[in-house]
């Protein structure tokens, strides 16, 4: 593990159907904190990937005729398109099906087992017979079976378990040591609260009514269930447990797991609990954040009520989609997707505010200067509070990333758009074209708005993969150095004589009531 590393996941997603727009938001935030980290300086490691097994799909592929390897190849296949339209960076991407992801689970459950941490006993559940499942007491819905609502019968069913009531204790007093593990705060009184301390049971992690998971090596009518198999996805994806282990010793332990809140309990849990028995060091941080909700309700794949991201990323394009995801709800909590707010949102931070801010600046250069940023210019009023506001912003920036605190990031590199969309109407440059002896105060403010530009554009970078190239080629900045992470930071890079091109409108405005028509 070297300082200067930092690894990064979400969770790996299930292939039983095309993703949505919730499933988007977990990877656009990890890819804006790999982006950034790089950005600083850091040698990153990005994982996502697929979590292809279970009953789930193999009833799906069944239903659809076709084996479950063919039904998931096909759904993985539009998820490394979808990832690339969000254009996300990630390193690597893992899937279940992985010949090396299975052996090394194979590996690890035969480890567990040997040293007793894995043993056989019986589950005892309701089964429903037409849906082969089974279920607790507390997921019946009067009595019958939550899927289908037939008869269910108490049924006992070989099966292996962990013992993850033996790491209760441990568990409680890592989370109350390391007070970042479990972000944000209030999901970690959740887990210590209504999880452990009123008691962990041991988890049942092999079944036998299906057969589409890792098989068993030493008892082959068992496959491995669910959560041993996904979770160890993070290390397997290194090379854990394999000849080629070097990412493993490089990158491990994670610095910080992206799921959703309803997934923390996994990860705050059971994960940890194996990786004590596995002898492994923990992750740094299990970040859990809210939902995006339609309506009220939770998007599912199966209730249909999804937003589809293709379709969004055709529409408006990548950088205001991604923009949206980040900005509209702070991390932490549930927040509603809307079209409108979407669309508000495009008009007013991105054609409005940024659009319009690059437009201007560039419109004048060209105007006024035949497009060429003169050398002689003059300071004068409203420039050093210019200054001072827009070069606090980086540093508060990193701060807030720091926390993932995107919303909150981006409201202030927008803070700092709009002091400088306001310097524009304090200084009058329209009025200052009108006479010649003020040619070099003019100069002097657009020089002010080009460098808040070169300097905002910079921290857009990990939020938004297109739209700071377009204002650099805007501006004319040819010099790539000036635009380093570092430079932010640095007041009156933006080079004399720079020649600006005119182009297009970066975000045009949407018309609002023809788009909600549609
Ligand atoms: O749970 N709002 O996979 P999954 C925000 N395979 N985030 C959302 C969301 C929404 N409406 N819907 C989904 C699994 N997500 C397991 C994980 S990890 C070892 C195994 C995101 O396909 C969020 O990150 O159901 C959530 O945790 C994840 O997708 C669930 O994806």
């Amino acid at each position: 593990m070297g300082n200067n590393t930092f690894y990064i996941t979400t969770p790996i997603y299930y292939p039983s159907d095309k993703l949505h727009i919730g499933h988007s938001y977990t990877t656009v935030a990890a890819d804006a904190i790999a982006r950034y980290k790089r950005l600083k300086g850091y040698d990153v490691m990005f994982l996502t990937g697929t979590d292809e097994h279970g009953q789930k799909i193999q009833r799906k592929a069944e239903a659809k005729g076709v084996t479950p390897k063919q039904y998931v190849d096909e759904i993985v296949v539009g998820i490394k398109e979808l990832w690339k339209l969000l254009k996300i960076t990630n390193d690597k991407f893992i899937r279940t099906t992985d010949k090396e992801h299975e052996q090394t689970v194979q590996k690890i459950f035969k480890k567990l087992y040997d040293q007793g941490d894995i043993y056989k006993s019986e589950y005892e559940g309701w089964y429903c017979t037409p849906c082969e499942s089974f279920w607790t007491k507390t997921q019946l819905v009067d009595g019958k079976c939550p899927d289908c609502g037939r008869e269910v019968e108490l049924t006992k069913e070989e099966s292996y378990f962990f013992r993850l009531s033996k790491y209760q204790d441990r568990l409680i007093k890592f989370i109350e040591e390391n007070p970042d593990f479990i972000q944000p705060v209030s999901r970690q009184n959740e887990m210590l609260n209504n999880f452990l301390r009123p008691g962990l049971e041991d988890l049942c992690v092999s079944r036998t009514t299906f057969n589409w998971g890792v098989p068993v090596t030493f008892d082959d009518k068992h496959v491995v269930y669910v959560w041993i198999d996904a979770l160890s996805n993070y290390i397997t994806a290194l090379g854990y447990m394999s000849e080629n282990d070097a990412d493993y010793k490089k990158y491990w332990p994670a610095d910080v797991h992206l799921v959703g809140k309803e997934i923390v309990r996994f990860h705050t849990i059971i994960w940890p609990a194996m990786l004590m028995a596995l002898g492994e060091p923990l992750p740094k941080q299990v970040y859990g954040h809210g939902w995006l909700l339609l309506e009220g309700g939770k998007m599912s794949k199966s209730k249909g009520n999804v937003v589809d991201p293709v379709i969004l990323v055709d529409k408006y394009g990548v950088d205001a989609i991604r923009y949206f995801l980040l900005r509209e709800v702070p991390f932490g909590s549930d927040g509603v997707f809307s079209n409108e707010a979407l669309i508000n949102r495009i008009n007013s931070d991105l054609a409005n505010d940024l659009g319009n801010l690059v437009s201007r600046t560039v419109t004048m250069i060209d105007k006024y200067f035949g497009g060429v940023m003169p050398e002689e210019r003059q300071a004068g009023d409203f420039d050093e509070d210019l200054k001072k506001i827009v070069l606090e912003t980086p540093s508060k920036v990193e701060e807030l990333l720091d926390k993932l605190q995107f919303s909150s990031a981006l409201s202030e590199i927008w803070k700092a758009i709009s002091r400088t969309n306001k310097y524009i109407d304090e200084t009058t440059p329209w009025k200052l074209a009108k006479d010649e002896s003020s040619k070099a105060r003019l100069a002097g403010v657009i020089y002010n708005l080009a460098e808040s530009l070169r300097i905002v554009s910079i921290l857009l970078q990990p939020f938004m993969p297109e739209t700071p190239e377009k204002i650099w080629q805007q501006l004319g900045i040819e010099d790539k150095s000036i635009l380093e992470w570092e430079n932010s930071k640095n007041w009156g890079l933006y080079p004399v004589g720079a020649k600006v091109n005119k182009g297009d409108v970066i975000f045009p405005r949407i018309d609002i009531k023809k788009e909600m028509e549609e």
